[in-house]
């Protein structure tokens, strides 16, 4: 029976149009450069998520992530470790996929940029570039960020200083080629106010335009002769190619683009999502679209721009004995509320907060006093009223049980909005306040006070089923992101755990179901004062 109406499920789209079946959805590729904290594990985490709503909605998906290796921050990087280049990012390339294996990552495609057919495709691109002249040679002199492997305008800088990075830039100066960016300038910008999806969120796109395109796009430089750690332009082998132009055409080298088998490109692209940080929004934004368009290929339909885990004494790094790594909170309290904490937490608007308190305190309300807490109430009256048996839907006995249902169907709408518009943080939010209104919901329906009397034995039937639907949806809602505290829900309630996104609409359908003798807590309530000390000393480690 259908209760609500959740639209066309993708499979009915599908005969509709068959493009709108696929869903393909990216991370940046990583700079192997030791381990990744959890700023760094939070879009990987969110495309996850992305990836698994939309596998639960009954798309064919894909997941791209990997490493970005080439460059000459590598090659430094590797002769430090007194190792080769291939070397370095071999064992940097293994370590990356053992966190995305602790982290249960439901990734498709490990990019990493040294494979051959990368590099063979990249080379392709370039004289492509050169021969329908988009690409030319010169001599470039300017100022010089080595980490950022970016040239600067003096304009560009920032005190003097890298504009992108803030650390010291040095002048000059070499042959190189250059990409006619200036070219393609007008088309860009008619590109971004005719698409007004391309670029989440809004403001990003205002950037892009006041800082870079409205001052006058410079020509980008694309190659350089400075290091040797890259894949060599074929026609002039000593340049080798700029590690971004290298690195943003992964997006369609991973799907075999001009390779001999090219069927995930000719089915997946264009990428429906991009997931880049703040810091890297201009290469993704501006020189990734140009691209493409000197490519002929159709542009990424939304490139979603995500902000910054940053700590109370500002950026997370090493010497400041403030980084947090996400092996580390995984060790200590569980994937799931590691998970939880990293997109709960960080705002689309702004930069998020990590601090000891804030995660001990949203493990213990949200996860234990909201969540645990419900399920475990809830099993236990199932238990004491109706010895584990859940009772059949009864209908609506009063205004509460009413409202309690327009609250499970506003959950859904209100989840599947945020999500649309890219709000992943209040999509978290938007559970959570249906979670508080069904602890609400025991408060007002009162079942102790309900079973006491004969005559309210419909209305405690109700409550129960209520309850127990309610948390078959909550389980089914936070799935995509946490996986395994979804299956225990379910095991609890005595579900299967072959739910889709289509289970939702299944609320008034429990039948035959017993829920287990007694409830397992599925988060104990943390000890603040002595988590924070432990997360504390996880950060000087
Ligand atoms: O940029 N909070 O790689 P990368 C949130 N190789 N996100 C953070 C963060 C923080 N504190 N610190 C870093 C690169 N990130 C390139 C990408 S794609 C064609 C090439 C994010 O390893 C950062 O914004 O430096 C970026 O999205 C990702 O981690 C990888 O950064």
């Amino acid at each position: 029976m259908k209760i609500f109406d959740l639209g066309p499920s993708p499979t009915e789209k599908k005969e509709e149009n068959i493009m709108d079946k696929n869903y393909y959805v990216t991370t940046p590729i990583y700079y192997p450069s030791g381990k990744f904290h959890i700023g760094t594990a939070y879009v990987t985490t969110l495309a996850d998520m992305l990836k698994r709503l939309k596998k639960m909605q009954g798309y064919d998906c894909l997941m791209l992530t990997g490493v970005d290796e080439h460059g000459q921050k590598i090659e430094d990087k590797a002769k430090d470790e007194n190792m080769s280049p291939q070397e370095y990012v071999d064992v940097q390339a293994d370590a990356a996929k053992k966190l995305w294996k602790t982290m249960k990552i439901d990734y498709d495609i490990f990019m990493r940029t040294t494979d051959e057919y990368h590099c063979k495709a990249v080379q392709e691109i370039f004289e492509r570039f050169l021969k329908q002249g988009d690409i030319y040679k010169g001599e470039y002199e300017g100022w010089y960020c080595k980490p950022c492997e970016s040239y600067f305008t003096e304009t560009q800088l920032v005190d003097g200083k890298c504009p992108d990075c803030g650390r010291e830039v040095t002048k000059m100066k070499e042959e190189a080629y250059f990409f006619n960016m200036k070219k393609y300038a007008d088309r860009l910008l008619e590109y971004y106010n005719t698409h007004p999806d391309f670029i989440k969120p809004e403001y990003r796109k205002t950037e892009m335009i006041n800082n870079f395109i409205k001052p006058g796009l410079e020509d980008l430089c694309v190659t350089r002769t400075s290091f040797d750690w890259g894949i060599k332009v074929k026609s002039d082998p000593k340049h080798v190619i700029y590690v971004w132009l290298d690195a943003l055409t992964n997006y369609i080298t991973a799907l075999g683009y001009l390779s001999d088998d090219d069927s995930k490109f000719k089915k997946y692209w264009p990428a429906d999502v991009h997931l880049v940080g703040k810091d890297i929004a201009r290469f993704h934004l501006i020189y990734w679209p140009i691209f493409l368009m000197a490519l002929d290929l159709p542009l990424p339909k939304t490139i979603f721009v995500h902000n910054w885990f940053v700590m109370k004494d500002g950026k997370m790094s090493k010497s400041k004995g403030n980084v947090i790594y996400p092996d580390q909170l995984i060790e200590r309290y569980g994937l799931d509320a590691t998970k939880y904490f990293l997109i709960r937490e960080l705002p689309t608007s702004q930069d998020g907060l990590f601090s000891p308190e804030e995660f001990v305190e949203r493990y213990n309300f949200d996860l234990c006093n909201d969540l645990s807490n419900l399920l475990n109430r809830t099993i236990s009256m199932v238990n004491k009223y109706f010895d584990g048996k859940v009772p059949e839907y009864k209908g609506l006995q009063n205004e509460v049980d009413e409202d309690l249902e327009k609250a499970s169907k506003d959950a859904i709408t209100n989840f599947e909005n945020e999500i649309n518009n890219f709000e992943f943080a209040n999509s978290l939010k938007a559970i959570w306040s249906y979670i508080s209104r069904t602890n609400k919901y025991i408060d007002e329906t009162s079942p102790w006070v309900l079973a006491k009397d004969e005559e309210s034995k419909e209305k405690l039937k109700s409550c129960i089923y209520h309850l127990v639907a309610n948390l078959r949806e909550i389980a089914i809602l936070i799935r995509p992101l946490m996986e395994d505290t979804s299956d225990n829900m379910l095991r609890q309630l005595g579900m299967s755990n072959n739910v889709t996104w289509d289970s939702l609409k299944e609320y008034k359908d429990i039948k035959n179901t017993k829920v287990i003798e007694k409830g397992e807590p599925i988060f104990m309530r943390l000890n603040a004062e002595e988590e924070v000390e432990a997360i504390k000393d996880m950060m000087k480690k």
